[in-house]
């Protein structure tokens, strides 16, 4: 290598896998990090449904997180590819941060969570999340349970919400993270496509409004995007599908003569507008197949927009 070809500063850069169980936090942490909304939140669980990349780029380096599904007993083909991501995140990353939900009782699944990552050599950081709603003194003795169950080489008590101590994780990351060439360039958030992220917002929104088995058995696919222009101000024509398992499911995302599907969809063209830039018309429909979270096919369509 050249002298002139040589960097000018040492950066770090590297992999940092965000795993936990579902619901625990891991894409709110992502979003309050990049400061921009990459991957969707819900109270339900098993919101992220596939790896998101989230860049953040300083003068220290590069820091590539990757979202993941929430770690659970995979019943579906869609939930075992959703594990299948868990599992890849865990071989590229540099640093694992293991997300804990302070307000929950240890269980079967977290002893599952740290069996697995006994599996690998790889640091893993844990991220005592949600210590904005549980009383200080409660987060030592949840400390000292930790450590006597796993040797994590860091142990930091955060809110992904309001941002507790995502400094103190950024730099203790970087401790980390080799030397090496930036990988994305400086200005890439992320590198899921936009057809995707507008998917994902048309789901969070519905996500919102959806309780018992429908969160798990709806799927947006984005059929259409269509530039065009309006008083010679530009338009975005959007035609998606709300993809549901059953008639009675199609039946609630309607709702009374069909003022569900009408709110669902006027939340997703404001957000939706915001990230074009542009006036949206969104064009909604309800569709039944069967057991698409067991069709392979149907799963690609979704990955794959
Ligand atoms: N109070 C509080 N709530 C939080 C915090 N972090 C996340 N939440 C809430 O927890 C819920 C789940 O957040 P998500 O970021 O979607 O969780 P996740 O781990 O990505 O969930 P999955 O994608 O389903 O695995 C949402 O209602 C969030 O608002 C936090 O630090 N404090
Ligand atoms: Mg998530």
């Amino acid at each position: 290598m050249n002298e002139q070809d040589q960097p000018t500063h040492k950066s770090k850069v590297g992999y940092v896998s965000l795993i936990g169980r579902p619901n625990v936090g891991k894409s709110t942490l992502l979003n309050n990090i990049l400061g921009q909304k990459v991957s969707i939140i819900s109270d339900k669980p098993q919101t992220t449904r596939i790896s998101i990349l989230g860049i953040k780029t300083t003068r220290h380096g590069q820091i590539v997180f990757i979202d993941n599904p929430g770690i659970h007993k995979p019943l579906h083909k869609l939930n075992k590819r959703m594990m299948s991501f868990v599992y890849s995140s865990l071989q590229t990353a540099d640093v694992i941060c293991l997300l804990i939900d302070a307000t929950l009782k240890f269980g079967h699944g977290d002893e599952f969570v740290l069996e697995t990552l006994k599996k690998v050599s790889t640091p893993v950081f844990l991220l005592i999340n949600k210590v904005d709603i549980i009383r200080k003194e409660k987060v030592l003795p949840l400390i000292d349970k930790y450590k006597d169950l796993f040797s994590f080489a860091e142990i930091i008590p955060i809110s992904a919400l309001k941002g507790t101590n995502t400094d103190v994780l950024e730099q203790s990351i970087y401790q980390h993270l080799p030397e090496a060439e930036h990988i994305y360039s400086e200005d890439e958030l992320s590198t899921q496509s936009q057809k995707f992220l507008l998917s994902e917002i048309i789901r969070e929104k519905m996500l919102q409004y959806v309780e018992k088995e429908l969160p798990f058995v709806t799927a947006v696919l984005i059929n259409k995007i269509q530039e065009k222009k309006a008083k010679g101000k530009p338009l975005h024509y959007i035609h998606a599908d709300i993809i549901v398992e059953k008639d009675n499911h199609r039946r609630i995302i309607l709702g009374r003569q069909g003022s569900l599907i009408k709110k669902i969809g006027t939340e997703a063209r404001k957000e939706i507008q915001k990230v074009l830039e542009s006036k949206v018309f969104l064009d909604l429909h309800v569709r039944v197949k069967k057991r698409w979270r067991d069709s392979a096919n149907v799963l690609e369509l979704i990955e794959q927009q």
